[in-house]
């Protein structure tokens, strides 16, 4: 028998069916998340959880028109298979598909693209004064989860919505987690709400309440008439409604019929702020992610990773345990991501001093300055692309005052599945321009633990970046020690041409310079390690003899490594050089695996040993049929 789902073109489609139907395409809706996701990864536990929820928002409200604004946008994989494009489901995070988040280029239904957390309500809100202003009347609605909620800029959106009273509904999707359990008061005062036993049963009276509301009754004043009558059971209500939000809830958000219900008395009556406290359950319907909600938020692709080799995370985190042992004013913060940190082992070990500060990147930094005025030695654990958020709080709280705060950059360059919003390539960029920051790129696993103990030595700030996934195979050296803080090593010889490359580039390098020599061009390799400050002595000295640099790194180009070489070359007046700078052009760089757009963007071997012999023309030619047809032969 065809699916439900095959009929789902657009919402419209989901109006007609009825009840018993909407279940069974509910559980098509699972089936097919499961399905896929498995094979593509992505963000499983997420979207299970949502599956009535979007179902019913489908419903009720009338998008393109109503705008739903998926905070972080991880869990809009059902939205995206009934707002029609099921039928690319399937290329879901591959390169060249479908986005593993919203994305205005992509369909009309994603009003706004994320990737990043807790955007909805400030994005909702321009749209509802944008709406307001131009005399529409359309809705707006934010879905935001418990975890995505606890950052300052939802507060500071929500804080504003109230302000301004312009009718605006939030969605808060109550699941206890963020990416772990959520922290914070916020969670815990959720937690009380959902798991109250007295408070249940004030919900089954309340709802027996609603039921026997006269149709159109004022939402408004069934609110008030449950508050006077369970007011001290109501125990978030006083935040939001400080707040100055009409609060609504909790309600089950795996009742299709409730949902509906509620949700078309908000549409029907909101004339303010709405929240409306939805609780589901992370993983819903498949027991494995059910139970374990941490493991399967975001599962990988199948036939991905490389689980004989150490990734540089779980080095990190090693690394992270063994100085936390040496070293009592070590700690570490973690802006909600022990998990992809690989921090547990740490956390097991030294429960006291390892901190999860929620979704909370501009919080994680100050409060690592805070610690480091005292004589503690934060390491704030972050990938590059949320460390982003934190860029005043890099410069004015921990650089200007030159506070010894390690920050220890996990997914540097290029991520891959996760796409624009995740490419870590502009760290190095916006490091690079702050005074008082040391900037070092590991070129190994191996390296990555000497810098991690060189940066918590070293008594000013200082940024260790390396990329995502598996080391390069490396043995760990037993002991650890102090890399000399500026200095690069030359790790080959060669007087045709000299290849300047940082972190992960040094490997593919290495190789292009052997693939070089085959052609008989010999190239000097240096493993930068830091670029700021820069091995101006080794730099210079090599320019003084090679007449030929090329700089290398996973960065856009614009204000990376190479360009502060070439700052140094042209201070110098070295201007006799030919110099090429090998990084990301200026764009955002799409998702694909990481193979593939490194390729892409000639950062392989194959692709900077090609660049590179683009400063020999007379070799050009020979080389790129030789590669094109070892490309052709494999
Ligand atoms: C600024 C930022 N920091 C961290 C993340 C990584 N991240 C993606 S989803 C997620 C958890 C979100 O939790 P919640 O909002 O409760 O949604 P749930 O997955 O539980 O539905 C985190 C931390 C991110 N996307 N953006």
């Amino acid at each position: 028998m065809p699916r439900l789902l095959e009929k789902i073109d657009s919402p419209a489609d989901l109006k007609g069916l009825s009840p018993a139907a909407l279940e069974e395409l509910a559980a098509e809706l699972r089936h097919e998340i499961i399905t896929t996701v498995t094979n593509t990864g992505g963000h499983l536990a997420s979207n299970l959880g949502v599956v009535e929820l979007t179902i019913a928002l489908h419903r009720v409200f009338n998008s393109p028109r109503d705008k739903i604004v998926w905070d972080v946008g991880h869990q809009s994989y059902v939205h995206k298979l009934l707002t029609g494009r099921r039928h690319e489901f399937g290329s879901l995070r591959q390169y060249g598909g479908l986005s593993g988040f919203t994305c205005r280029d992509e369909s009309e239904h994603d009003p706004f693209g994320a990737g990043h957390a807790s955007t909805s309500v400030s994005a909702a809100l321009g749209m509802v004064i944008a709406r307001d202003l131009s005399g529409d009347d359309y809705h707006v609605v934010a879905v935001i989860g418990d975890g995505a909620i606890t950052a300052g800029m939802s507060f500071e959106a929500l804080n504003h919505a109230g302000h301004l009273g312009s009718r605006l509904i939030v969605i808060l999707n109550d699941n206890g987690m963020s990416i772990s359990p959520t922290v914070g008061a916020l969670a815990k005062l959720l937690s009380r709400v959902r798991f109250n036993q007295r408070l249940r049963k004030v919900k089954t009276r309340g709802k027996k309440i609603i039921s026997a509301l006269p149709r159109g009754e004022d939402l408004w004043q069934l609110s008030q008439k449950l508050e006077d009558r369970f007011k001290e059971f109501f125990m978030p209500t006083p935040i939001w409604e400080e707040l100055g939000f009409t609060y609504i809830g909790p309600i089950d958000g795996h009742n299709l019929h409730d949902l509906e219900t509620v949700l078309t008395q908000v549409r029907n009556s909101a004339n303010k702020p709405t929240l409306l406290h939805v609780v589901t359950t992370k993983g819903k319907g498949y027991s494995p992610a059910e139970s374990n909600a941490v493991y399967f938020h975001g599962v990988s692709a199948k036939g991905g990773g490389n689980g004989e080799i150490a990734s540089y995370s779980e080095v990190f985190a090693q690394t992270m345990l063994r100085l936390a042992r040496e070293e009592p004013r070590l700690v570490v913060i973690t802006p909600a991501m022990p998990e992809g940190n690989c921090l547990s082992i740490v956390e097991a070990e030294f429960p006291e001093r390892v901190f999860d500060v929620g979704i909370c990147e501009q919080h994680a930094v100050t409060f690592a300055a805070g610690m480091a005025t005292q004589g503690l030695i934060p390491v704030v654990a972050i990938y590059s692309t949320f460390l982003q958020r934190a860029f005043d709080q890099l410069i004015h709280d921990v650089c200007l005052q030159n506070l010894p705060v390690v920050f220890a950059i996990d997914r540097g360059g290029i991520v891959g599945d996760d796409g624009k919003t995740h490419q870590g390539t502009f760290d190095i960029s916006y490091l690079t321009l702050i005074p008082n920051l040391v900037v070092a790129a590991p070129k190994d696993e191996n390296e990555l633990q000497h810098l991690l103990y060189t940066a918590v030595k070293s008594g000013c700030p200082m940024a260790v970046r390396y990329p995502r996934g598996a080391g390069l195979g490396v043995t760990l050296d037993a002991e650890l020690h102090e890399i000399p803080i500026g200095e690069g090593e030359v790790l080959r010889y060669g007087e045709n041409v000299a290849i300047l490359a940082l972190g992960a580039s040094v490997a593919p390098s290495l190789k292009a310079a052997n693939k070089l020599s085959t052609r008989g061009i010999e190239a000097t390799v240096v493993n930068a390690r830091f670029t700021r400050p820069l091995d101006t002595s080794l730099i210079n000295e090599l320019s003084g003899r090679i007449k030929r640099i090329v700089t290398v790194e996973e960065n856009v180009l614009t204000g990376g490594f190479g360009s502060s070489v070439n700052q140094l070359l042209h201070e110098s007046g070295r201007c006799d050089l030919q110099v090429k700078n090998v990084g990301i052009p200026d764009e955002f760089i799409e998702h694909g695996t990481q193979a593939i757009l490194r390729a892409k963007y000639g950062l392989d071997a194959e692709g900077i040993a090609k660049q590179v012999l683009e400063l020999f023309p007379d070799s050009v030619s020979e080389f790129s049929l030789k590669v094109e047809g070892k490309a052709k032969t494999a």
